[in-house]
């Protein structure tokens, strides 16, 4: 979005909240008694703690003629209201979308969100009640207004097409205004050379090199910015080059191979749910690269705008994917559930297209892919990423290990596997005989011939641990320890393994009643550090570990 005509909102909105669902909202009745912080969730304190319904959140804004409403992404759906009338809906949490509509005359206007975080149970729900991570309701990401131009931008990518004379695509799609408009201008970083993109019916693409480029890499996190003119109104960028290589069974980044170590992410605190406030997201971005990790997976959701900024800035890698957790045939058959698959697989990634920091994209996690009617939609997802974004290998995480079928639509290979865990869970210690079995049996799989060109991940794997407990046995901080410790030396030192990240950062609130192996006490306990980011004996000892290997 440029960054013109963006019309302030206030950070605090009045707030009501009721246990209806959205369909028996009427706004005209609304009497707000409360306020809340936007961005922010409702239910991750009293007096609405853990409840289900729908938080109504209303502002005024200073505006008039038409406007553009950026939601960046909330859960799990929501209305949206004008002076009273409905002007957009939201059926997908995380959803990152753009409404543009006549705002009336210049003045005062009132704007509501009307929230709801009650579950659907539906074959095509997005979020279903035994997924591991708590749905919270809310608004969990900015909402921004802007005054419309005349021409606006569907998409701009800036991709990478030659990391030795740093020569890049842009490909254009403009709407609005565009039928004078034949081309658009581009100057790179503020040089003086003025770059043009021919145009016809606001669409277009070409290649430019780069004037003094410099490469996007974990060590030199290099950035580059342009500035797309087209008629009056002017589009900024920033993006990144670099090249990610999904070839002879590793991954290469500027054609230097690449390791990664790092840990599956909740974009989530329990004081704040999923509208992570930037000190913590700043805060997790230097514990990563303090520990020597290189990498976060977003599980399992699209990443917020401003922390994929603070990664392409960071030099940490990114696998990003769209929400999907365990869903089964009935869903994976079900058309409605497809589509919507498809629609906020390709929105999120063409809203995270020029993040440099993305070196992975992905999909439906842990999905019923042992089943051939699993394929269509695996295959559409995968074909969709490659179109949308072809500078970035896809994947998908798999815990059906030897069973899986749809690993031939992706680039990479990974593995949700938990050896010492959930396989050998009999044992109350460490048992390295088993963990050894497992990832033998992993890599045996992997070296077929069909799967030997792909590298491969473990995209999961790990223990609870509860802060504090001590003793080695399951659950205490040494036994996850110990875990993690044989996970990375075994990625780093078997040629095959082209990294993993460890489930997971940090503890995160789930379900205690669900399918989500009834975690205790709400929280999912596999972080190396403990929910307010505090770490236990697995941080530290991973910390060691990477000390001894030159990454
Ligand atoms: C799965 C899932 C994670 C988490 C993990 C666990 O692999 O992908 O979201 O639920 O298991 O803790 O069991």
């Amino acid at each position: 979005m440029q960054n013109t005509n963006k019309i302030p909102l206030e950070s605090m909105w009045n707030f009501y909240f009721c246990k209806k669902s959205l369909a028996e909202i009427d706004v005209t009745e609304i009497s707000f008694n409360d306020i809340a912080a936007v961005p922010g969730c409702f239910d991750t304190g009293h007096p609405y703690f853990l409840q289900r319904g729908t938080g109504c959140y209303r502002t005024f804004v200073d505006v008039g003629g038409e406007i553009e409403l950026y939601s960046e992404g909330l859960g799990l759906r929501a209305d949206i209201y004008w002076d009273k009338k409905k002007v957009a809906e939201i059926d997908a949490p995380f959803s990152k979308n753009t409404f543009r509509f006549d705002a009336g005359s210049e003045g005062r206007h009132e704007l509501i969100f009307a929230v709801n975080n009650q579950f659907d149970d539906g074959k095509a729900s997005l979020w279903r009640r035994d997924y591991d991570f708590y749905a919270h309701g809310g608004i969990y990401r900015p909402v921004t207004i802007r005054r419309a131009e005349a021409v606006f931008a569907r998409e701009i990518k800036i991709i990478t097409s030659n990391i030795d004379n740093g020569e890049v695509e842009i490909s254009c799609v403009f709407d609005g205004d565009i039928k004078n408009i034949r081309e658009a201008e581009i100057i790179f970083d503020n040089s003086l050379t003025v770059n043009k993109l021919p145009l016809t019916s606001g669409q277009g693409s070409a290649k430019f090199k780069v004037p003094a480029f410099k490469l996007w890499s974990p060590e030199n996190p290099a950035l580059h910015h342009a500035s797309i003119k087209v008629g009056d109104v002017v589009f900024e960028r920033n993006f990144g080059i670099r090249k990610v290589e999904a070839k002879n069974g590793k991954l290469y980044l500027n054609g230097k191979k690449l390791t990664l170590i790092g840990y599956n992410r909740h974009d989530a605190h329990p004081d704040f749910g999923y509208a992570v406030p930037t000190a913590v997201l700043v805060k997790d971005l230097q514990l990563l690269k303090q520990l020597g990790g290189n990498c976060f997976r977003g599980s399992h959701y699209p990443q917020s705008e401003e922390f994929l900024d603070l990664c392409d800035r960071t030099g940490v890698m990114i696998w990003e994917e769209s929400l999907g957790w365990g869903n089964r045939e009935f869903s994976l058959t079900d058309p409605d559930f497809q589509e919507k698959q498809k629609r906020e697989t390709r929105k999120a990634a063409l809203a995270s297209i020029n993040h440099p920091c993305i070196i992975l994209r992905g999909f439906l996690n842990e999905a019923g892919t042992h089943l051939e009617t699993a394929k269509p939609l695996v295959k559409a997802l995968a074909d969709i990423l490659h179109e949308v974004d072809p500078a970035t290998p896809v994947t998908f995480a798999t815990d059906k290990a030897q069973k899986d079928v749809c690993l031939e639509y992706v680039d990479v290979i990974s593995f949700n596997t938990y050896p010492c865990w959930y396989s050998g869970n009999e044992d109350e210690f460490m048992n390295h005989d088993e963990f050894k079995r497992v990832m033998d049996g992993l890599v045996e799989f992997a070296s077929q011939e069909q799967y030997i060109n792909k590298p491969v991940i473990i995209s999961e794997v790990g223990a609870e641990a509860i802060p504090g407990l001590r003793g080695g046995q399951r659950w205490s901080e040494e036994y996850q320890a110990e875990l993690h410790e044989a996970l990375v030396r075994r990625v780093i030192e078997d040629e095959r393994f082209s990294g993993t990240f460890i489930w997971q950062f940090c503890d995160a609130r789930t379900f205690a009643g669900s399918a989500a192996q009834t975690k205790a006490g709400n929280f999912n306990f596999k972080g190396a550090l403990d929910s307010h980011r505090v770490p236990k004996e697995a941080w530290h000892r991973v910390s060691q570990v990477l000390k001894e290997y030159e990454l």
